[in-house]
């Protein structure tokens, strides 16, 4: 898809956003927050930015979105620069690289924005008044423990990420190799990093399943990975006999899991993100007190628990 086409519309979406929460505010006008997105037109992110949308109109600050339209250090820099010049009060921010994203999150800082990172954050402890995420090591650590479930504790395995060097999926691949070092007849026979592409993750994933005929299950460590991963799955015919586990829970992942493609996702709240993302940068514009870390929670969602009532802030939205 053509990145301006992608920038372009959820600048659009910004303006609504803007038009709706910018209900309140003294003579200088409501304050103004941006959320930059890791990636465009993804549900977790869209989610986030519900979360965070709500949250802006109860507590009367005017929130605008952006995103670079694929994952990508240059496109986001970019988006970031130009938020940067534009210095709004305070700016949530998912980094897509831990490190390489340091040099224009000081900018942003440096402009005089109050920084929280949502979802991603940054190698640097200096920078980043506050951070949300869930606990991804801990996420890791459980989608290992699903899985060995689902493969009656042995057989060989692949985990899928992105790329090196995004907090999340990094501390989700750490734990998940964590847990599986503690049993002795699951293999991890590949660590594969594909891209935020979900092609290129099918693409690996045929590879993978030619390689090894008998191969067990799958950590697909994000959304965009677990999309490439079931379709492998699907091309090679071997939905449900290779056990696939999937972070994330977007309308067709859920869709997979009831199929049967998928047999567990390690959900997120981004929702919650977004809202409590708001929260800390309205503390921190009020100067009032941060906190440094929160953690948001996570659960493994089946198809025995998809539909109950306390599994449903965990399903991630298309819009809000
Ligand atoms: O898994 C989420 C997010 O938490 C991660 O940082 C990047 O990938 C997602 O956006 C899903 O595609």
């Amino acid at each position: 898809m053509n990145r301006y086409i992608v920038v372009a519309s959820v600048l659009a979406l910004a303006v609504t956003g803007a038009c709706s929460d910018s209900s309140s505010g003294g003579s200088s006008g409501p304050k103004k927050i941006t959320l930059i997105q890791g990636i465009a037109n993804e549900p977790f992110y869209i989610s986030m930015y519900c979360g965070a949308k709500a949250e802006a109109a109860k507590q009367g600050v005017q929130l605008s979105v952006q995103a670079p339209a694929q994952w990508d250090v240059a496109q986001q820099t970019q988006v970031v620069t130009s938020v940067a010049a534009s210095r709004p009060k305070a700016v949530l921010i998912a980094p897509v690289d831990k490190d390489a994203m340091a040099g224009p999150v000081r900018q942003l800082a440096g402009n005089g924005s109050k920084v929280i990172f949502v979802d991603t954050d940054l190698s640097d402890p200096s920078l980043g008044l506050s951070r949300i995420s869930s606990d991804n090591r801990l996420g890791g650590q459980l989608a290992a423990r699903t899985l060995a479930g689902q493969i009656g504790d042995k057989g060989k395995v692949v985990v899928l990420a992105p790329k090196k060097g995004i907090a999340t999926t990094d501390d989700r691949v750490t734990g998940f190799k964590e847990e599986i070092a503690k049993h002795p007849n699951i293999k991890l026979v590949s660590e594969q990093y594909p891209g935020d592409d979900a092609g290129k993750a099918t693409e690996i994933m045929n590879g993978e399943l030619s390689k090894d005929p008998d191969l067990a299950g799958i950590f697909a460590s994000n959304l965009v990975t677990g999309e490439g991963a079931g379709a492998a799955l699907k091309q090679a015919k071997k939905t449900g006999t290779v056990k696939l586990i999937e972070f994330d829970a977007s309308p067709k992942q859920v869709e997979d899991l009831r199929a049967g493609t998928i047999q567990a996702l390690i959900s997120q709240e981004p929702l919650d993100i977004g809202r409590q993302g708001i929260d800390q940068a309205v503390a921190a514009l009020n100067g009032k007190p941060v906190t440094k870390q929160i953690k948001t929670q996570l659960v493994a969602v089946t198809k025995d628990n998809v539909d109950q009532p306390d599994i449903a802030k965990y399903l991630y939205k298309q819009n809000c």
